[in-house]
């Protein structure tokens, strides 16, 4: 278990949160020396910098664009007297690792750009007084830490981050940070897992504490009524006529947890609750035993100008877009996304395939052009492997254990396209997925998405997932344009031969789509129009439906987002059925239409 708690920040009476976002001082520090010249007491030079913000899109030169190496951010904040309370700050993610300092004084390093940064600062802090947080944090990419890639030094020695994989490396603070002052003795986690009984449904929990106290545990409707109680750490709570949470039509109680000692409150841990079961069962995914189609999109968290971070307007705007589509699901594609995103989606009745960074395992991003074409690209060989193999475990530790209690995450996505044809792939994923296991008290499905090479008759780590997510672009990177025809010919060639393995589980195509202009029309249709894009839609959604076995359709992707500059991506990547500022592409009535129904 994790020696902090990933649980998210909360006022309650027991607890407060103040958020510490706005303007932080902001300054890189391209030769190395903020160690030295001891920044951790303060920036001797700096720029305003908004958090949470990627730092990329809010300048105006290349250089600070594309910066690549240490950069640091420093914020004052003031600290009322809390008596003997306990003092963290929580990040909910520095991209791609961070060192924090309070007050000068070196607090913790995290390793990993999206998942919390917690940390204790009880002892560094001063009452009734300005302290200073000061952040040093990196964005350079290896092969030993997620995502994968490398750094490219320039003639001039500038480092420019070369991504294997097809996105931004947006970074920097790119969520909220919350200074948090909790007592002593706290309610760090808890778990909870569902059954269903008739009408009725039992809500087992567990509570973990630091302390000896009693627990006591309450379950509210949404009226605030009391309709369950229990006391002990570990319990059962019966709830009668159970509203459960529904796919697109969710219903949420308040757990309340408290650390009592007798009549007195110690902590008070407060969270929306929502009752519903997960099953795979045969080819069939189960939410309360009701088979689900899933039908959505993979995103990324992007947008203009703030990049990866962030923002309620945007999240807002995706989940009326997806409501507006007929979608009731969607992967967080390529990292875990912030937590804010998971909230919204438990209220909304989305289902989320949540995935670890885990992306770029192949030697680089253009080598899915020929691994699709039966390329081997080698990745689990190399001596970098058990340090990276350590980091995608914890990061896996730490994503289940901050997500492991939202109702909307119903399966847990361990990859994304890696190099899956070699024994030393199937070891590596093997160790990942043992790990995985036992993390999850709910005991949700695990899988991942494969690359086009991960065919039935190569892939070793298929056997190791609940259901299959393939990425398959027929029509697109594979006989695209005027062969369209074999495309679709091809792609029942490869079905059929899945078919034949009687795997009995569910398949989800976790992407499929075409680079789409938002401004280019052509009849007959040519590849990156809009006309192209409906009718490639329409030719795979034949094959979809030719196979019982499958079970979802994630389009790849919801909106158009930012990647590294090059030859295959004019201004991003734009297989968006909307575009970068949310607005359809022709692309969006075809799959509205289709998912009115489905
Ligand atoms: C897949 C990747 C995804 C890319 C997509 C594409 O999983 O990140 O953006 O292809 O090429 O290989 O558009």
């Amino acid at each position: 278990m994790l020696d902090y708690s990933v649980l998210f920040p909360v006022n309650t009476t027991a607890r407060s949160a103040v958020s510490l976002d706005g303007m932080w001082k902001f300054s890189f520090d391209k030769e190395g020396k903020g160690c030295s010249e001891n920044w951790m007491n303060g920036l001797p030079a700096s720029v305003q910098m908004p958090v949470p913000a990627s730092f990329s899109d809010v300048f105006t030169d290349h250089e600070s664009r594309d910066y690549c190496g240490d950069f640091w951010y420093e914020k004052e904040f003031f600290l009322h007297d809390c008596g003997d309370r306990r003092v963290e700050l929580r990040f909910g993610s520095v991209t791609h690792r961070c060192t924090v300092f309070v007050n000068g004084k070196e607090i913790c390093f995290h390793e990993g750009g999206f998942l919390p940064v917690v940390c204790d600062i009880t002892d560094a802090v001063k009452k009734n007084a300005v302290n200073k947080v000061v952040v040093k944090a990196n964005n350079e990419l290896s092969e030993a830490t997620l995502p994968c890639g490398s750094v490219k030094e320039l003639m001039s020695g500038r480092k420019l981050a070369a991504p294997y994989f097809d996105f931004f490396n947006y970074s920097g603070i790119q969520r909220s940070v919350y200074l948090v002052t909790k007592p002593q003795e706290n309610i760090s986690d808890y778990d909870t897992c569902f059954e269903l009984k008739g009408a009725d449904a039992d809500v087992h929990y567990q509570v973990y504490t630091n302390g000896v106290h009693d627990v006591h545990a309450v379950l509210k409707d949404r009226e605030g009524n009391t309709v369950a109680e229990s006391a002990g750490a570990k319990g059962t709570l019966h709830v009668e006529n159970a509203h459960l949470w529904k796919v697109r039509n969710a219903y949420l109680y308040t757990l309340v947890l408290e650390i009592r000692d007798g009549e007195t409150v110690i902590d008070r841990y407060e969270s929306p609750l929502g009752i519903r079961t997960i099953r795979i069962e045969g080819t069939k995914i189960l939410v309360n035993d009701e088979p689900v189609y899933l039908k959505g999109f993979g995103k990324h968290e992007d947008f203009e100008v703030i990049g990866r971070a962030f923002n309620y307007g945007v999240a807002k705007r995706d989940y009326e877009c997806m409501k507006w589509i007929n979608a009731n699901c969607f992967r967080t594609s390529h990292y875990p996304y912030a937590d804010e995103w998971y909230q919204l989606a438990d209220e909304e009745g989305f289902l989320i395939i949540d995935e670890i960074p885990a992306v770029g395992m192949m030697r680089s991003t253009r080598n899915f052009v020929k691994a699709g074409t039966g390329g081997f690209t080698h990745f689990f060989e190399t001596d970098t492997v058990p340090e990276l193999l350590k980091n995608h475990k914890l990061q896996v530790e730490e994503m289940i254990a901050r997500d492991k209690n939202h109702p909307s995450v119903f399966s847990f996505s361990l990859f994304n396209e890696p190099e899956t044809t070699s024994k030393e792939a199937h070891d590596y994923f093997k160790a990942v997925f043992d790990a995985a296991r036992p993390l999850d008290p709910q005991k949700r499905p695990l899988t991942g998405a494969f690359e086009k090479n991960s065919q039935p008759e190569l892939c070793q780590v298929y056997p190791l997932c609940d259901f299959m997510c393939l990425n398959r672009y027929y029509g697109w990177y594979i006989s695209g344009g005027p062969e369209i025809e074999d495309a679709e010919l091809k792609f029942r060639d490869e079905m059929n031969r899945w078919a034949a393995k009687d795997l009995n589980v569910p398949f989800v195509f976790t992407e499929f789509g075409t680079d789409t202009m938002d401004t280019l029309h052509k009849l007959p249709s040519i590849m990156w129009s809009q006309e192209y894009q409906d009718e490639y839609y329409e030719r795979n959604f034949s094959v979809f439906d030719s196979y019982d076995f499958i079970q979802g359709e994630l389009t790849w992707n919801f909106a158009d987002f930012q990647t590294t500059e090059g030859i295959f991506r004019v201004n991003g990547n734009k297989k968006g059925v909307f575009t970068r500022n949310r607005q359809p592409k022709s692309s969006a009535f075809v799959l509205k239409k289709r998912w009115e129904n489905k």
